[in-house]
């Protein structure tokens, strides 16, 4: 089929899977792409480049050259119709000879926010919207939270036994998940724009946070929840902090100026956020993250700060690696304490997929809204 709701549903899935692409590297702006089809064949795809520039559109349309005259360009979000470093999208899928566009929904940028969609049709050109929006949202959730709630999206990670810990008691915890899952959750860094986890996980694991063994990239920003900066600047964040950007979450008040002296001196990067029930206030930690033009960040942990986040309903998707070995009770829990009473209290997440990773099975999770 060339036109119609089932073609449009296909080509629209084909411009989602372009979008992926870029996740981890387009913020502050969104990761988006966009398929250039013609007489049922695509004649320009793009995606957004590193940094948010090109613009997918763009690079679609170069692609295409004279063959966009004629053709549906499919793309993941509204096309923008302000001038930034260069002309709006919707005037250059106008100026190309493109005669339909498909999104999934209008951009929340206030820039945008209709504006794009409105040019085009001002061209003569047929716009059909709603293709997709439940895909597209999720794919774009993190883009979407920081324009709506000024805040980014937050996937929690957790490799757990079969009963829920992640380390006996001694804090023995490196080996719980085989390989090929330490393998994923690299790929999970690397379609983020930062890594974030609580300072008594730096403490414990001295880990370094970056991408590794999947060739070179972009590497996320490193964040580190640490309200008094209690940790060691001559760990492997510390030594690597001039070579790969390291964020500090901490409370000033809670620190003693030498540490933060000697963390600025280390190459961190300090960022000051208020206190609220015995740590850093989680909702606050978000929006200093998104001020600071993230849009997707992935905490590992631990216990302390994804029971936080979780508590606070922060925890907007969810990567459970499970791995076939029992710890008991003694064992260090994934999730610190809750405070629940009532069953109906507790966050509540909805399965997306489920797959077997080497020796251990993953699942992923979004949280249900209102939770
Ligand atoms: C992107 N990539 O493929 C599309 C975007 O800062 P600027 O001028 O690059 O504009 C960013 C805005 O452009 C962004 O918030 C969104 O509204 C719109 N579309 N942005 O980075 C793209 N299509
Ligand atoms: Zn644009």
């Amino acid at each position: 089929m060339i036109d119609g709701p089932e073609a449009d549903v296909r080509w629209m899935c084909h411009a989602l899977g372009l979008a992926a692409r870029g996740l981890g590297r387009a913020w502050p702006n969104p990761a988006v792409g966009c398929v250039i089809v013609r007489a049922g064949r695509v004649v320009g795809r793009g995606w957004t480049q590193p940094g948010g520039r090109p613009h997918a559109e763009a690079v679609a349309l170069a692609r295409a050259g004279p063959a966009a005259a004629g053709a549906t360009a499919y793309v993941s979000l509204e096309p923008c119709a302000h001038h930034g470093r260069t002309p709006p999208c919707a005037d250059a899928l106008a100026t190309a000879g493109v005669v339909r566009v498909v999104t999934p929904f209008d951009d929340p940028d206030p820039r945008v926010s209709g504006r794009g969609h409105a040019r085009l049709r001002a061209a003569g050109i047929a716009v059909t919207t709603g293709v997709e929006a439940a895909a597209a949202a999720r794919l774009q959730r993190g883009f979407l939270l920081r324009q709506t709630a000024g805040r980014p999206m937050l996937t929690l990670k957790l490799a757990t036994s079969l009963d829920g810990r992640i380390a006996t008691a001694s804090g023995e915890s490196r080996w719980v998940t085989g390989t090929a899952s330490r393998r994923r959750v690299h790929a999970l860094r690397a379609c983020h724009d930062a890594v974030l986890v609580g300072a008594g996980t730096a403490r414990a694991d001295d880990p370094l946070l970056t991408v590794r063994g999947l060739g070179t990239m972009p590497q996320p920003v490193r964040v580190v929840a640490a309200r008094g900066l209690d940790l060691d600047p001559g760990g492997a964040l510390g030594r690597t902090a001039g070579a790969s950007p390291l964020w500090l979450l901490h409370d000033p008040e809670a620190t003693p100026a030498a540490r933060s002296a000697a963390w600025q001196a280390a190459g961190a990067r300090l960022l000051p956020v208020a206190s609220g029930g015995g740590g850093l206030d989680p909702a606050a930690m978000l929006a200093v993250l998104g001020a600071e033009g993230l849009t997707r960040v992935f905490c590992e942990g631990g216990g302390t700060l994804a029971s936080a986040l979780l508590g606070s309903g922060l925890v907007d998707e969810l990567w459970l690696f499970g791995a076939g070995l029992a710890l008991g009770e003694e064992g260090r829990p994934a999730v610190g304490a809750l405070g629940l009473e009532r069953l109906a209290e507790a966050p509540r997440f909805r399965l997306l997929g489920v797959e077997e990773v080497g020796e251990d099975l993953l699942q992923h999770w979004e949280r249900i809204e209102g939770r």
